[in-house]
């Protein structure tokens, strides 16, 4: 059975009848957040749909496209554009920087890669591993080497070779971790310099699965950084995403990428449209 389909079940059993859903517990639960679930449910009750499930879905759908069918600006152009990958540890950043790179060249692009994540020689040599096995140059650091320095050899270098992107990873880190966040706004505060004109576009990339916590994070984040969008990992799991929309509704920040799996091939352009349809599926 579908994940809103389960969610119906389960909270129709919970009161009773299908047609006493309890819409508030049903949102929350799919990841949504208590605002945008309150602003749903208020909607649902103003127009008298609470008890009409099938009305109430198609209400709440286009809703959610309202939300989530905004304009976004386009990934930067430039050569380099810079795309820097922050998140907490795991969301997936080393994995999406490969996934991008694989996106970009299959799209005829030059691009390049940098190794900020400087903490540990594992991340150092995971995200060489996927650049060899992709063909893309990568700017690598030792580790414990200073990321902002890493950072800005790479641009030197992309810069050089006239590459269209050069995608940035950094190391996972808590953004209530002020020295870890510092570093980060070294690097941010170094390429900006560098890449002058062109705006640098920084992605947070997060776990899909962790629900509510998303919205601390990019929240976090975006303040302290200043986020052009999300990358949302991991939902070729049960997580259907639905952070995607809390996050786009309470902290104004679009969503990009989807993460479906751990092959190179499967980091999904966002789609409103589909994703909605697929949310309700
Ligand atoms: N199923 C699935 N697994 C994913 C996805 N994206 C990443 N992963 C897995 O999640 C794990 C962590 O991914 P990484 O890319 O190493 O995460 P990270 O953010 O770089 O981690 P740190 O560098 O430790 O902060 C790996 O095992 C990945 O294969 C996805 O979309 N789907
Ligand atoms: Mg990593």
């Amino acid at each position: 059975m579908s994940f809103w389909r389960n969610l119906v079940g389960k909270f129709a059993n919970l009161v009773g009848p299908k047609e006493q859903l309890d819409w508030e517990a049903l949102l929350v639960e799919s990841d949504l957040g208590i605002n945008l679930s309150q602003k749903l449910y208020a909607l649902l009750d103003k127009e008298k749909l609470l008890g009409k499930t099938e009305l109430a879905e198609k209400r709440i759908k286009k809703e959610l496209l309202n939300i989530l069918q905004d304009r976004k600006p386009p990934l930067p152009a430039g050569k380099p554009g810079v795309i820097l990958l922050v998140g907490v540890n795991g969301g997936g950043k080393t994995t999406s920087a490969a996934k991008l790179a694989y996106r970009f060249k299959g799209e005829g692009k030059k691009v390049f890669l940098a190794a900020c994540d400087t903490f540990r020689a594992a991340a150092i040599e995971q995200l060489k591993i996927l650049a060899d096995r992709l063909e893309v140059p990568v700017v690598l650091g030792k580790e414990g080497a200073d990321a902002a320095s890493v950072a800005f050899r790479s641009f030197g270098q992309a810069l050089e070779a006239q590459a269209d992107y050069l995608i940035v990873d950094t190391a996972g880190r808590q953004a209530n971790k002020k020295n870890l966040m510092m570093e980060l706004g070294k690097i941010k505060r170094t390429l900006e310099k560098v890449s002058g004109q062109i705006p640098l576009f920084i992605l947070l990339v997060v776990d899909g699965t962790s629900g509510s916590n998303v919205l601390v994070q990019a929240r976090e984040f975006n303040e302290t950084l200043g986020l052009a969008g999300m990358i949302v990992t991991k939902l070729d799991s049960s997580a259907k995403g639905g952070m995607v929309a809390a996050v786009k509704y309470e902290v104004g920040i679009p969503t990009y990428f989807l993460g479906r799996g751990e092959t190179l091939d499967s980091l999904e352009e966002f789609n409103p449209e589909k994703f909605v349809e697929e949310f309700f599926s």
